[in-house]
């Protein structure tokens, strides 16, 4: 059943009021895997055919095996009302010229500048997480500075391989500021090869993928081929189309797993999902048990347990990467600077004992560090749904 949606919670941060009942640490393992293997990522891809699909012949000519795939990086000449002046890099990469960048000369620049983080993959619009993996690629600025001094450069766009339909493009945008600079301890948007320690699939967009660490999926486009520079400042997301907000960020948020629709009185219930840190961090997590009878307003939260950070991170990550190395870990001490890791998910539980029989709604929601619960600090599904999930099940 979808939850009566949106209703404002409370600011959060006030002690945790105690549940009718409270959870026990209990042996049950944590069901999800911080990787997840590429094949089990929830699809969300668009093309007729998918470009996925392509075999043989097919797909060399759309330039999606190793050796023939290729990107360009040109310049937006189109003049308007809003836009006057043109941007004016020093070096267009053009298939036409032959300089189109191939996978040998990124591989290249991966030895210089090589990047890694752990990124839980989600839809804005989708309840439910789609994967997490290792992505490994090369900024985006150090190939946009292949390109020499960008003049008059306000966005980049870019987008994948489309059937050479433009009625399929599906395109993203960055400003030129989230292009070419990163904050300190914040993550870069880079050209990604390689999910966890092998070369990306085709289905996850491979050969080369965009990966934009802070941002819902529909940034991260696949079978990249193009980056547009322009001194365009409007964002020509093709989900800005759909009324979502193309600027949104990963918003901090719970998922419950499904639970068996009966549960035997007397049987522990294990309330088990996975928590996203996004832009705002995660505090807890906390769930609560209504009664058919009960008003949703006046639900009584309770917090969950955790996922602890691995002990030792290279049984998890691929083999030969260090946690060193991957953003978001301290590079001395291989600690993760933050739990969980910023832009990552990890798993959390919580057991309930003695229900007695009847119907129950069980909801699950984060709270971030700023003390806010779902669905707040942004309540509007058009910028990534965040309703607290919710799961019916009966004792019997
Ligand atoms: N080229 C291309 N890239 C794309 C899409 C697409 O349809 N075509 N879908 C986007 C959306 S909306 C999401 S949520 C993610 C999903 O990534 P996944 O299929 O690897 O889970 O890919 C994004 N990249
Ligand atoms: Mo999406």
């Amino acid at each position: 059943m979808a939850d009566p949606w949106p209703w404002t919670s409370p600011r959060a941060d006030a002690a945790v009021p105690a549940a009718a009942v409270k959870p026990s640490p209990d042996p049950v393992a944590f069901p999800h895997r911080l990787l997840t293997p590429a094949a089990q990522f929830r699809d969300v891809s668009r093309g007729n055919p998918r470009p996925h699909s392509l075999k043989g012949d097919a797909l060399v000519q759309a330039r999606l095996t190793p050796q023939t795939w290729r990107m360009e990086v040109v310049a937006d000449r189109a003049v308007d009302a809003v836009v006057k002046v043109t941007p004016d890099p020093g070096r267009e990469l053009t298939l036409g010229g032959g300089t189109a960048l191939d996978l040998p000369a990124l591989l290249e620049l991966g030895k210089k500048h090589e990047v890694r983080l752990l990124k839980a993959m989600q839809c804005l619009n989708i309840p439910a997480p789609l994967g997490q993996g290792l992505w490994e690629g090369v900024p985006l600025r150090e190939v946009l500075r292949l390109c020499g001094p960008l003049r008059n450069v306000r966005r980049v766009y870019y987008w994948g391989f489309h059937n050479q339909d433009p009625k399929q493009v599906f395109r993203s945008s960055l400003s030129f500021t989230q292009a070419m600079e990163t904050a300190p301890g914040e993550m870069p948007p880079f050209l990604a090869y390689r999910l966890n320690g092998e070369p990306i699939s085709l289905i996850r967009g491979g050969p080369v993928r965009m990966i934009i660490p802070w941002a819902h999926g529909f940034k991260s486009i696949k079978w990249l081929q193009r980056i547009t520079l322009t001194n365009d400042h409007r964002a020509n997301d093709t989900y800005a189309e759909q009324n979502n907000d193309p600027e949104s960020h990963l918003k901090t948020a719970a998922y419950l797993d499904d639970l068996p629709a009966k549960i035997p009185e007397g049987n522990p219930v294990h309330l088990l999902g996975q928590v996203i840190s996004g832009l705002s961090g995660v505090k807890r997590v906390e769930y609560s048990l209504a009664r058919e009878a009960d008003d949703v307003r006046e639900l009584r939260w309770s917090e969950c347990q955790l996922e602890e950070p691995p002990a030792d991170w290279t049984a998890v990550l691929p083999a030969g990467v260090s946690p060193r190395q991957v953003l978001g870990f301290n590079p001395q001490t291989g600690g993760p600077l933050s739990w969980p890791l910023r832009y990552s998910m990890i798993s959390w539980m919580a057991t309930l004992k003695g229900l007695a029989r009847g119907k129950y709604t069980a909801r699950a929601r984060a709270v971030d560090l700023n003390g806010f619960a779902q669905p707040e600090p942004r309540p509007h599904p058009t910028s990534g749904r965040n309703a607290p999930d919710a799961r019916e099940f009966e004792v019997v």
